[in-house]
């Protein structure tokens, strides 16, 4: 089996932040995790890359080229649809190592993974190579601190779970940048009670609010009826808080516990290496 995380979210929400930090820390516990890095625009990260597609593609092929003519957003598109159509490229990059461990750093171009077909075609060849995925969906604290702004970045949590039909996390990312006050707020929003947050929005007498009342109260029902939606904070600053949402992942994938089969094996084993040493 081998190990993946599909890194998701909105334009600068920490995505790939989010992979540096993860790779140290999974160092420092002597852990290797590797990252693939899928923003065919990116300019500047923090880690060593595994796989890196501005080698097959880079953003300004699609815009550059003078038949394409690409906008921004339709050469990203262009650019994952290259991917797919070179997964040998893709597949002879990763190698074939068991028990390997991923994460795959994605561009901030939010429909990739709320409409648009690629990201699920990409999640179906990663399947077919043996990949366990967790995705984790990231969001800044910084923009989750107000109801209003909570439940349209649950919708958006829910589009991605519902078309990458896969197991999910939702990360808060960069926690250090809050004050006390809005650290405190934020607890209504790791754990969310939609009755609470609807009393906010009532509270804040919007004209919105007014007119769309009815639509807002029912979003709110659906988030608790399903219990689909649950945030875990991330602080950089923290250990404790970085070592939480690995762990959290990590029992999903089941990362580990073929490890432990594996142990259990060998112990069996042991008596019978006796009885040869014996002989
Ligand atoms: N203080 C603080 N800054 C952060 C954190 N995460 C990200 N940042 C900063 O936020 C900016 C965007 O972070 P990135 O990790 O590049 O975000 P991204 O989601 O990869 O961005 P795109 O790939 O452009 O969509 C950078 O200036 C980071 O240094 C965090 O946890 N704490
Ligand atoms: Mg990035």
């Amino acid at each position: 089996m081998r190990y993946a995380q599909l890194i998701v979210g909105p334009a600068g929400s920490g995505k790939s932040t989010y992979c540096s930090t993860i790779v140290k820390h999974a160092m420092d516990s002597k852990r290797i995790v590797d990252v693939v890095n899928l923003d065919p625009a990116a300019e500047h990260f923090d880690y060593e890359p595994l796989v890196d597609i501005r080698e097959l593609i880079h953003l300004d092929d699609a815009m550059e080229d003078e038949e394409l003519q690409f906008g921004p957003n339709g050469g990203l598109v262009f650019c994952i649809e290259t991917l797919l159509e070179n997964s040998d490229w893709l597949e002879e990059q990763l190698g074939d190592v068991d028990d390997d461990y991923i994460l795959f750093d994605c561009p901030g171009q939010i429909e990739l993974y709320t409409h648009l077909p690629v990201m699920r075609r990409l999640v179906d060849l990663l399947q077919n190579w043996n990949f366990r995925i967790c995705v984790v969906f990231l969001v800044d604290s910084q923009f989750m601190i107000d109801g209003a702004k909570f439940l349209s970045g649950t919708m958006a949590a829910l589009s991605v779970m519902v078309n990458l039909e896969l197991p999910h996390v939702n990360v808060l990312t960069k926690m250090d940048l809050l004050s006390k006050t809005a650290r405190k707020q934020i607890d209504n929003y790791l754990d969310p009670d939609p009755h609470v947050l609807l009393s906010d929005m009532r509270n804040a007498h919007s004209k919105w609010h007014e007119k769309y009342a009815k639509l807002t109260e029912a979003i709110g029902e659906v988030v608790e009826n399903f219990s689909l939606v649950r945030f875990y904070p991330l602080n950089i600053r923290d250990e404790e808080s970085i070592e939480n949402i690995m762990l959290t992942v990590d029992n999903i994938i089941q990362y580990g516990e073929d490890a432990d089969v594996k142990i259990k094996d060998f112990d069996e084993l042991e008596p019978e290496h006796n009885e040869i040493g014996d002989d």
